[in-house]
């Protein structure tokens, strides 16, 4: 089985990626890393020393995925790929802005992110990119304990019917303000 887990900046992606990746002894792909690795990006930002990743050659490169795999990063959101469940992981921005501050983050990326959360970026994206396609797509909120969303991401992995309420979209960051 092939699942992606997209989301914003700090929303845990690294985080359960990694558990998920351990628990079902799937191979971890981290999309930041391979970028880094095998050069993906365009050039830096003089900004903030970011990667501008050349997306059509990350595109590619994505194009051969193993059978199993757990594929982690906020781009995955851009691409439709060959996978079998993509969870975006969401979190309320209040949350966010600490995890991001604590960071390090500056102002302008903090609120960048903050944004990007509360317009559902990732969620319309995906639903837009995956429009038509088998890809399942779910939303997973982790502002709770880590627990508590790796269990979310179990029965996403499980066949029980539970995981229909966990089916993209139904996260409102706006309401929970
Ligand atoms: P990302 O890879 O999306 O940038 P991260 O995994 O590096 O995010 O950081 C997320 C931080 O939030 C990390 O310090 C763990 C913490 N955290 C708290 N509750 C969490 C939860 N339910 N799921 C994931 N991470 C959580």
């Amino acid at each position: 089985m092939r699942i992606g887990i997209t989301g914003v900046p700090g929303v845990g992606k690294t985080t359960l990626a990694k558990h998920i990746a351990e628990k079902y002894k799937f191979p971890l792909i981290d999309v930041n890393a391979l970028v880094k690795e095998k050069k993906l990006w365009a050039k830096i930002d003089p900004s903030d020393d970011a990667m501008i990743v050349n997306m059509a050659a990350l595109k590619r490169e994505l194009q051969t995925l193993p059978q199993d795999c757990i594929i982690e990063g906020h781009l995955v959101c851009e691409f439709d790929l060959a996978l079998d469940k993509l969870i975006i992981l969401r979190t309320p921005i209040k949350s966010l802005e600490k995890r991001l501050r604590e960071r390090g983050y500056g102002d302008d990326k903090v609120k960048a992110n903050m944004y990007s959360e509360l317009l559902d970026y990732c969620t319309e994206r995906a639903l837009r990119k995956y429009k038509g396609k088998e890809t399942e797509i779910y939303e997973v909120l982790t502002n709770k304990p880590l627990h508590e969303s790796a269990a979310d991401i179990d029965t996403i992995m499980g066949e029980s019917d539970k995981k229909n309420s966990l089916k993209a979209p139904w996260v409102d960051i706006v309401k929970e303000l």
